[in-house]
């Protein structure tokens, strides 16, 4: 199997290998698995925190998109996170971290893995210079989010995953932002591609999980002995929708895509509108880097009203079709301010340094039609006068 929707819809599910032939994973929901003697080691399932069937074929279809040897699936993206930090660093390790990432996981690293003595630099990762000048005697590990959450800047994993190697560092890629259909991280070069499948995984906004692909045999025992230690574990039900939403995948991106290419370029001609941050657009400072290393941009965006936040306030208010929600990822559309929602956690200065205004707007990009969505945006602006 090749093809992206083809692995994307199959591995992990088939028939031949089901009890009954299911053409579907069931849902295992068994705690744990009789054996049949106390002494034999049998080969199978166990305890369901150390191994279940519905989740394992899940790991599966996971390791199949990022072209990867490995899968691992965790309670939320954030869980995956934190059993990546603890399964390969200890005190006094260093991280050199892109600045621009996820509020939830800045968080975690400045007001958890610090407490436990491991060191984070954050640099502007937009040049693969600073990562390499920030690296010390201790450090062990690049982070990378590429697009960035909020403001879709870039890294050259490639580029970056040279600079690591020459000092066997490990190079981590969360890849949420653009989904493994537009880009795969251990194809350029990464050691692990993490995502929280919350997100374009799940797709409906009804499952919260966390997924770590990887091709390496030592780091993966690693983070599988850590996945059992640790055990924050993806449940049987919610192993089963992320499956059921990955077979979709594909032919929701493309949509994704489409709609958030026609929104970026109605929102850069708006008179309104000061600044559009989407990777698709010619006018990304980092586009010719998205044309060589994703093979689509995605479908999320954002931008910066003319007027400050009370404007954006305004704005988002307004809409009707765009819910005013956390998260993205998901078929329906979303909007929200970062600065006041999912980036909140980090202080005012901390948010300006890296260029996120209190005005900033954040988008989800739906499959709704888009002559709806772009009515509902004309409502935002009308809002704005009001
Ligand atoms: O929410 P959770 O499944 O734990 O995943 C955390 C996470 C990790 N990485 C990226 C790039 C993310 O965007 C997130 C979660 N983000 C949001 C909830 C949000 O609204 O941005």
């Amino acid at each position: 199997m090749k093809g992206f929707s083809t692995k994307a819809i199959h591995v992990g599910e088939d028939p031949s290998e089901m009890q009954h032939g299911d053409v579907v994973s069931p849902i295992h929901l068994s705690t744990t698995f009789a054996k049949k003697s106390v002494r034999e080691v049998e080969e199978g399932y166990v305890y369901s925190r150390s191994g279940n069937p519905t989740r394992n074929n899940l790991e599966k279809k996971l390791a199949a998109l990022e072209n990867a040897k490995y899968g691992l699936a965790f309670s939320s993206g954030l869980a995956a996170e934190s059993t990546i930090l603890l399964a390969l660093l200890k005190k006094r390790d260093h991280v050199v971290a892109f600045d621009d990432l996820y509020g939830g996981t800045k968080r975690l690293f400045n007001q958890v893995m610090e407490r436990f003595g491991i060191e984070f630099t954050y640099v502007d990762a937009r040049e693969p210079e600073n990562v390499r000048s920030a690296i010390k005697e201790n450090t062990k590990m690049i982070w990378l989010e590429t697009p960035t959450n909020p403001l879709l800047k870039l890294a050259d994993i490639k580029a970056i995953s040279e600079i690591a190697h020459e000092r066997d560092l490990i190079v981590v890629v969360d890849n949420t932002f653009a989904s493994p259909y537009f880009q795969n991280p251990l194809d350029l070069g990464a050691d692990i591609v993490l995502h929280s499948v919350t997100k374009y995984l799940g797709g409906h906004s009804d499952v919260v999980g966390g997924a770590v692909m990887v091709n390496d045999d030592e780091i993966y025992e690693k983070l599988k002995f850590h996945q059992n230690a640790v055990g924050a574990i993806l449940s049987p039900f919610d192993s089963w929708l992320v499956m059921r939403g990955i077979k979709t995948l594909a032919v929701r991106m493309e949509r994704h895509e489409k709609n958030a290419m026609r929104i970026a370029k109605y929102l850069e001609e708006h008179p309104l509108v000061e600044r559009v941050y989407y990777p698709g657009l010619s006018s990304h400072p980092q586009h010719e880097l998205a044309r060589r290393q994703m093979r689509g941009f995605g479908g999320m965006l954002s931008f910066e009203l003319k007027g400050g936040l009370e404007e954006a306030v305004k704005f988002v208010e307004s809409l009707k079709i765009f819910a005013l929600a956390e998260s993205l990822g998901g078929v329906e559309s979303l909007i929200e301010l970062p600065a006041l929602m999912t980036h909140a956690s980090l202080s005012k200065e901390e948010r300006e340094k890296v260029g996120i205004k209190d005005s900033l707007i954040r988008v989800s990009v739906g499959i709704e039609d888009v002559e709806d969505l772009i009515e509902d945006l004309e409502k935002g602006f009308r809002g704005i006068k009001q």
